[in-house]
């Protein structure tokens, strides 16, 4: 199988960090039609990347889809999804979060004002923050990270974390998260794991020359 993705994409990160984890046989590789071409929008319906293409030449978009897809044909070692049913509902849960949360009312809004070079106004820290303390709840209430296993919730979540560390870059992740503990613990947590670290540390890599290409075009 093969992952189209780009470095810097958080999304991509999330499928990475999964196949390193169990090491599962699939390639990484950039998209086969330059993203946003008329090509690539033909041959994949969503025209986003990650995408994972079959042997067979079948495709799949979509990170939350492809990770529980690699899940289930990937074989249990280790397993990413709880056998537990409320268990398994607080990763999706969790995963939710992150993208129908803390991504539009946060992470894009800042993600905006940084890449266009203007200040991060007060309004969007506010928000930032209102994001950030639902974040602590759901995470006060899985437990830590030693208490229970790793899940796909979790791998969905970081490398959106990663990108408000990235894009606060002057603020430093502790002031971030300052007012968080169980989320500052989860993210200590989290950059424990090597497969995690590595996934995150080739996303930062990326980032900053994707950001830097950006600011001297
Ligand atoms: N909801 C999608 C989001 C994917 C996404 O936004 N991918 C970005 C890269 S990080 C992309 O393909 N951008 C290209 C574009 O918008 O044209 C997922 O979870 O896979």
């Amino acid at each position: 199988m093969k992952l189209y993705t780009v470095p810097h994409s958080p999304y991509g990160a999330r499928v990475c960090a999964q196949i390193k984890l169990k090491n599962l046989p699939v390639e990484v590789l950039p998209p086969p039609e330059p993203l946003r071409s008329e090509g690539f929008l033909k041959r994949f319906a969503l025209g986003k990347v990650p995408i994972l293409e079959l042997d067979d030449g079948r495709y799949l978009g979509e990170s939350w889809a492809i990770l529980e897809y690699l899940e289930e044909i990937g074989g249990e070692i280790p397993s990413l999804i709880p056998k537990d049913a409320l268990a398994r509902g607080k990763m999706r849960e969790l995963a939710r979060y992150a993208d129908l949360h803390l991504a539009p009312n946060a992470l894009f809004p800042l993600f905006k004002s940084v890449l266009a070079g203007e200040a991060v106004t007060a309004s969007t820290l506010d928000a930032l923050h209102t994001e950030l303390a639902k974040g602590e709840r759901l995470i006060a209430a899985r437990g830590s990270l030693a208490e229970r296993a790793l899940d796909l919730g979790d791998i969905a979540l970081a490398p959106s974390v990663l990108y408000l560390f990235l894009l606060l870059e002057g603020l430093g992740k502790k002031e971030i998260l300052a007012d968080f503990p169980a989320f500052s613990g989860w993210w200590e947590g989290m950059d424990r794991i090597p497969e995690i670290r590595e996934t995150l540390q080739g996303v930062s890599t990326a980032f900053r020359a994707f950001a830097g290409s950006r600011a001297t075009a």
